[in-house]
């Protein structure tokens, strides 16, 4: 009888042990390489209680050829129009972001980005054509979000994002230009370095993995709550991405994705802004919808603490402007992230 009853005993112990192992083994877990995102996804996961994690990017876009609504165009037609037609710019980006969880359902993070911009251009006067160059760089605007995990099982997680742009970034940027005479003066839209205006960020990103495969899809929306100190705001900004990884290893995963962008006209204009001057001055020029493809890898050296390596090239597949705008290239991000 006795043993009877550490025999039942024994089976209740190690059959709780083996729920609990089974529950755990169904988990989602970001232990493996592509338990994160590709490189250029934002909030894609949440931190165990306690954890912290550091991150670094550095994202590189080439924007060049001009576009009038979906159809190529040359600098002769933006000529009839303006004075001045851009021919490309490049933006660099270093972002720096801090995650914390102070639980298993709540992760807080931070993201500080330094933006520097470069753009070439052409002035036409009287049948002369002068090339210029213009920069900016500086500190863009500080985000901060909290993530919410609104469950985890069967190898599938599903998390909320809410969270806020702080309009740190200036929006009176200035330097010389063709027509400036040795003055300097303030920017096209593009080039500056903020929108001036508070932010709210909300986001839902859906993740689930398979034994050598994993995947996820995000929607975020940026949304302006108000108009910026220099009457306008930039447009709000809609993203859908959807990525598919493979686990070539414990340690390199490789993956593909496409991105759906949709952003909306500025609304409003600077007051010293002339839009006659150059189209980016024209607030007609901005918005419209980017659909392109990246493919990248991930590197997870669990030996040393769980370092990730991750790059990521982003290419254009389909993008209908609004007006006449520079079209995007390609773009490539490259980055660390460290637990602890
Ligand atoms: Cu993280």
């Amino acid at each position: 009888m006795k043993n009877i009853f550490i025999v039942a005993f024994t089976l209740m112990i190690g059959g709780t042990f083996y729920a609990q192992e089974k529950q755990e083994n169904h988990l989602w877990s970001s232990d493996r390489p592509d338990g994160h995102a590709p490189i250029s996804v934002m909030g894609d996961h949440t931190h165990h209680k306690n954890e912290w994690m550091l991150s670094y990017r550095y994202m590189n876009m080439l924007m060049k050829d001009l576009q009038s609504d979906g159809e190529e165009i040359n600098e002769q037609m933006v000529f009839e129009n303006y004075m001045v037609a851009p021919k490309q710019m490049q933006m660099h980006m270093h972002m720096l972001g801090i995650m914390y969880a102070p639980s298993d359902k709540l992760t807080l993070m931070t993201m500080f980005n330094y933006l520097s911009n470069n753009m070439d251009l052409t002035m036409r006067m009287m049948g002369m054509d002068t090339d210029f160059s213009t920069r900016s760089s500086g500190l863009s605007d500080i985000k901060i979000a909290a993530l919410y995990q609104f469950f985890n099982k069967n190898h599938q997680t599903f998390h909320g994002k809410i969270g806020f742009s702080l309009p740190t970034g200036s929006i009176e940027t200035k330097d010389e230009t063709a027509m400036s005479e040795g003055n300097e003066v303030l920017l096209p839209y593009p080039m500056q370095l903020g929108s001036g205006s508070f932010q709210t960020e909300i986001g839902l990103t859906y993740l689930w993995q398979k034994t050598n495969f994993s995947g996820g899809v995000q929607l975020n929306g940026l949304i302006n709550l108000h108009e910026n100190t220099e009457e306008y705001q930039t447009g709000n900004q809609y993203l859908l991405t959807s990525w598919l990884a493979y686990k070539t290893s414990d340690f390199l995963s490789l993956s593909g994705r496409i991105k759906a962008m949709s952003t909306e006209r500025i609304e409003g204009k600077h007051p010293d802004l002339m839009p006659m001057m150059v189209t980016t001055a024209n607030t007609e020029n901005s918005g419209g919808i980017f659909v392109g493809y990246g493919l990248g890898a991930n590197v997870y050296l669990k030996r040393l603490k769980g370092l990730r390596l991750g790059a990521e090239i982003n290419l254009p597949l389909y993008q209908k402007l609004n007006g006449i705008q520079l079209q995007q290239q390609r773009s490539f991000t490259i980055g660390t992230q460290y637990s602890f």
